[in-house]
């Protein structure tokens, strides 16, 4: 988008109007899917988002999840900045449909892997908090913010699809990924069967550990969990899956190289994720949280080879085989999963 059209949605929010006329903006890296940029005046820091609608059809729906778990839990007290969007001049949570602003949480700090066991033991306990102070939120309220997010066979259906419209040269390149996938197909089986026997709850659906903002000045000291944009109803295991899939890799999303699981992080999020969710979590789903570990880096490998083998039109990417590394990292984590289980 040009900086100009950009200024005109800034200045459709109140704290840029035309008598504050000075502010600046700075583009984050910050998410595969959403834009996202820090905007400053002379009072005050923002954070400014455009949702990506390709990704996002229900971008209303979105907001009115965020919305409705925002006051629910400030209703309740709930110790911690919650993401409520700042009013338009129209006094809507949307500029054009896609922009959004929030005022900036901080000073915090991300990072793309866990620094210590005692981060992952903070954040384990972050969102354990989440989930009880939304235990008596309706989940039924909830808006679907994906069509079939969460269809682990739709998932793979398209995961062929796109097999059989690839070119020959990626699917050469990413034969042995393509070959393991398919012989894991049972992950999905068995976490359906299971699925049948948990109760749905509100996930966050997206809890890796750059959406965990930090202390900057204590990294074992969680300030908020951001992006809420997946906020859905769903089986807890998921969420469970995809901490351990960010948090106990020790390497990054895309790198490819193998050894990059962390023992030691496991164990901490498993004893702290049921420790704090003692109450909470029924026999079933403590005893699946490995299966559920093990299919969310499954469906997220299938997920970066389905966008390889479509020529990356979904994830962005910064060299050509980018997807295929992030596939054989989620595969990497899978397999000393597997090990761990076996
Ligand atoms: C995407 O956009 P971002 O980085 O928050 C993706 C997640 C994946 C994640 C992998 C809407 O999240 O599902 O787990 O990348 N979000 C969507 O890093 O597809
Ligand atoms: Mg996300």
């Amino acid at each position: 988008m040009k900086s100009g059209a950009r200024e005109e949605v800034i200045r459709a929010f109140e704290a840029f109007s035309d008598r504050a006329p000075d502010f600046e903006v700075q583009e984050l890296s910050f998410g595969h899917i959403n834009k996202t940029y820090r905007v400053s005046n002379a009072a005050e820091t923002y954070v400014l988002q455009r949702v990506n609608p390709l990704v996002f059809k229900n971008i209303k729906g979105v907001m009115d999840n965020m919305v409705a778990v925002s006051e629910h839990l400030k209703r309740k007290g709930y110790p911690h900045p919650v993401l409520a969007p700042v009013l338009s001049k129209k006094k809507e949570n949307l500029v054009s449909g896609q922009w959004r602003l929030f005022p900036l949480i901080g000073p915090a700090k991300t990072y793309q892997r866990a620094q210590s066991a005692f981060q992952v033991r903070a954040a384990a306990q972050f969102i354990a908090e989440f989930y009880v102070y939304l235990q008596d939120f309706d989940w039924q309220k909830l808006s679907v913010p994906i069509e079939g997010f969460l269809d682990f066979n739709r998932r793979y259906t398209d995961f062929l699809k796109h097999l059989e419209g690839a070119d020959s040269k990626r699917i050469r390149q990413a034969s042995p990924e393509i070959t393991f996938l398919k012989a894991h197909r049972r992950l999905i089986d068995q976490w359906e069967h299971v699925l049948t026997q948990v109760p749905q709850r509100v996930i966050h659906a997206d809890p890796k550990i750059s959406n965990f903002l930090f202390d900057r000045e204590d990294s074992n000291r969680v300030l908020a969990l951001i992006d809420w944009d997946t906020l859905m109803a769903g089986p807890i295991l998921y969420d469970f899956g995809d901490m351990v899939r960010s948090y106990t890799n020790l390497k990054e999303e895309d790198d490819p190289r193998d050894a990059g699981f962390s023992e030691v992080y496991y164990r901490t999020l498993e004893q702290e994720f049921t420790r704090h969710l003692k109450g909470v979590l029924t026999p079933i789903e403590r005893k699946n949280l490995g299966l559920g570990a093990e299919v969310v880096c499954y469906i997220q490998a299938l997920r970066f080879l389905t966008d390889f083998l479509n020529r990356d039109q979904y994830y962005p990417v910064l060299w050509p085989s980018h997807n295929l590394d992030r596939t054989k990292s989620q595969l990497n984590l899978l397999q000393a999963l597997q090990e761990r289980f076996s």
